[in-house]
C-alpha cells in the first residue's frame, strides 16, 4: 500500500519514472582534478549564497554513487537524470579535457546500466568554467562555440550509452535569473548581459543539436522551466505584466526552438540590447525539431504592473500554501503547461517532466524522515500529468527533483528537496516517507 493515490499501472505503458540530480548539487567539485566554476566564485563573494556555502563536498556523491544509485534501483526507479560538470570535463573552458572528469562519467553511465537505470543526460547545468566567465561568459558569442566543443567531447565519450540528452538546464536561469535578476552567478543586474546571454543559450543549444546530430547522435532535447503567471487583477496594466512574465520565462525558449521567433513582449524590454543578427542564428540555427522536451515545474506566481519592479513588474504574496521554498504549490500550472505545450508548441514531441518537487525542513527522528507534505505535492503533480496525458498530451516520464537533498544554489544547503535525506556532516542517507511512498506506487 502506497501513500500516493496513484500507480504505476495508471501510467502509459513504459512510461519512465525516474529522479533527477544536478552535478555542482551533488558530487562535490573540489574532487577528480575539476576546475574553478562561476558557482566557486559566486559563492566565495560574501552576501550571494546562504552561509557561503559551495558546492566543494556536496553529498559527496563523486566517492557515493554506487550507494545512491543502489537506493535509485531499490526505489523502483527507472531513470536517472544527471549531468556533466563543464569545469570538470574542461577546467579550462576550451582545450584538452581532464581524463579524470571523463573517466568520472564513464563509470557514472556504466553504474546505472548496470542497475538497469537509463542515464538521461543534462549537458550544461550551470557550472561555467571560470576562464570562460573572465571573457564574458554567457554575454560573450564565443560561448556558444565552445560549448558545443565541450558537447562534442562529452558525447564522444558517453554518447553510446546515455538514453537521451539534453543540451542545458533551465535556460531562463542561465540568462535571466543570473543577468537581469541578479540572484544567481555571475550575479549581474545589466540590460545588455541579459539581452546577449537570453540569446546566447539558445545559439548554444542550436550549435550543440547541430554539431551532435552532424555525429550522429540521437534523441536530442532540452530542459526548459516553466512557471505558471497570473495577473493579480483584470486591470489592463496587469494583464500585461503577467503576459510580459509568461513571454520572458515561458515563451522565449520554447518558441525559438519552434518558430523561430522571440516574444514580442520581452523584445520590448531587451530588443534595443539584442546581438546583432539575432534573427539569422534563429533562423539558420536555432529553429529546428527536437527530439523529446524536458519540462521542470514547481509552482506559480501573481503579477501587478509596478514601475519599481525589475522590467516594471512585481509579483504579490503568495496566497495559497507554501514549500520551504516560499513555492505556491498549485499543479494545476502543470497540467496547464504539459498540455499548452503539446497542443500549441511540440505537437507529439515526446515530454518529459524532468523536474518536480519540493523543499521542506525535514528532520531525521528515530531513523526515519516524515514527510506527509511531500507525498501530498508528489499525489497533487503526478495526477496532475495524468490529466494532460489524458487531454493529449504525449508525457513518457517523470523525474522527481530531487534523489538527494543538496546544493540549492544560492540557498545553499538549508532547503531540502531530496526523497533521501543526506546528513550534511556524516554524508548518511536516510530515504524519506516519500521515497517509501514512491517505491510503493512503482512497484510491479
Ligand atoms: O535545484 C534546482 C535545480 O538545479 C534546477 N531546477 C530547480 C531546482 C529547485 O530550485
Amino acid at each position: 500500500m502506497s501513500d500516493l493515490s496513484f500507480k504505476r499501472s495508471d501510467f502509459p505503458e513504459g512510461f519512465l519514472f525516474g529522479a533527477a540530480t544536478a552535478a555542482y548539487q551533488i558530487e562535490g567539485a573540489k574532487f577528480g582534478g575539476a576546475g574553478s566554476s562561476h558557482w566557486d566564485t559566486f559563492a566565495a563573494t560574501p552576501g550571494n549564497v546562504v552561509n557561503m556555502d559551495d558546492g566543494a563536498l556536496a553529498c559527496d556523491h563523486f566517492h557515493r554513487y554506487e550507494e545512491d544509485f543502489d537506493l535509485l534501483k531499490a526505489g523502483g526507479f527507472d531513470a536517472y537524470r544527471f549531468s556533466t560538470s563543464w569545469a570538470r570535463v574542461q577546467p579550462e573552458g576550451k582545450g584538452a579535457p581532464n581524463p579524470e572528469g571523463l573517466d568520472f562519467y564513464d563509470r557514472l553511465v556504466d553504474a546505472m546500466l548496470a542497475r538497469d537505470l537509463k542515464p538521461y543526460l543534462t549537458l550544461y547545468h550551470w557550472e561555467l568554467p571560470s576562464p570562460l566567465a573572465d571573457i564574458g561568459g554567457w554575454a560573450n558569442r564565443e560561448i556558444p562555440e565552445r560549448f558545443a566543443e565541450f558537447s562534442e567531447i562529452v558525447m564522444g565519450r558517453i554518447g553510446d550509452r546515455v538514453a537521451a540528452t539534453a543540451t542545458l538546464n533551465e535556460p531562463w536561469c542561465i540568462a535571466f535569473l543570473s543577468h537581469f535578476l541578479g540572484e544567481h552567478a555571475p550575479g549581474l543586474r545589466d540590460i545588455r548581459a541579459t539581452a546577449r546571454a537570453m540569446h546566447h543559450v539558445m545559439l548554444a543549444h542550436g550549435l550543440a543539436t547541430e554539431r551532435l546530430r552532424g555525429l550522429g547522435h540521437k534523441n536530442l532535447g532540452i530542459v526548459l522551466n516553466f512557471d505558471r503567471a497570473l495577473p493579480a487583477s483584470d486591470d489592463p496594466a496587469d494583464v500585461a505584466a503577467a503576459a510580459l512574465q509568461d513571454a520572458t520565462f515561458n515563451r522565449w525558449f520554447i518558441e525559438a526552438i519552434t518558430k523561430g521567433a522571440y516574444p514580442e513582449e520581452t523584445l520590448g524590454l531587451l530588443g534595443p540590447h539584442m546581438p546583432k543578427g539575432y534573427e539569422e542564428d534563429l533562423a539558420s540555427t536555432i529553429k529546428a525539431p527536437l527530439d523529446w522536451l524536458g519540462v521542470n515545474y514547481y509552482t506559480r506566481h501573481v503579477f501587478k504592473a509596478d514601475p519599481d519592479g525589475p522590467g516594471g513588474i512585481s509579483d504579490v504574496p503568495a496566497s495559497l500554501p507554501v514549500t520551504q521554498m516560499g513555492w505556491e504549490i498549485f499543479p494545476e500550472g502543470l497540467e496547464y503547461f504539459l498540455t499548452w505545450l503539446a497542443h500549441a508548441q511540440v505537437g507529439d514531441t515526446p515530454i518529459y517532466v524532468t523536474e518536480n518537487g519540493m523543499a521542506w525542513d525535514d528532520k531525521v527522528e528515530n531513523g526515519a524522515v516524515y514527510d506527509p507534505e511531500r507525498i501530498g505535492y508528489i499525489d497533487g503533480h503526478y495526477q496532475a500529468a495524468l490529466r494532460a496525458i489524458e487531454a493529449g498530451a504525449n508525457v513518457k516520464g517523470f523525474f522527481y527533483w530531487s534523489l538527494l537533498d543538496n546544493y540549492e544554489w544560492a540557498k545553499g544547503y538549508e532547503k531540502r528537496f531530496g526523497m533521501v535525506h543526506v546528513d550534511f556532516d556524516t554524508m548518511v542517507r536516510t530515504p524519506k516517507a516519500s521515497y517509501h511512498a514512491l517505491k510503493a506506487a512503482l512497484a510491479r
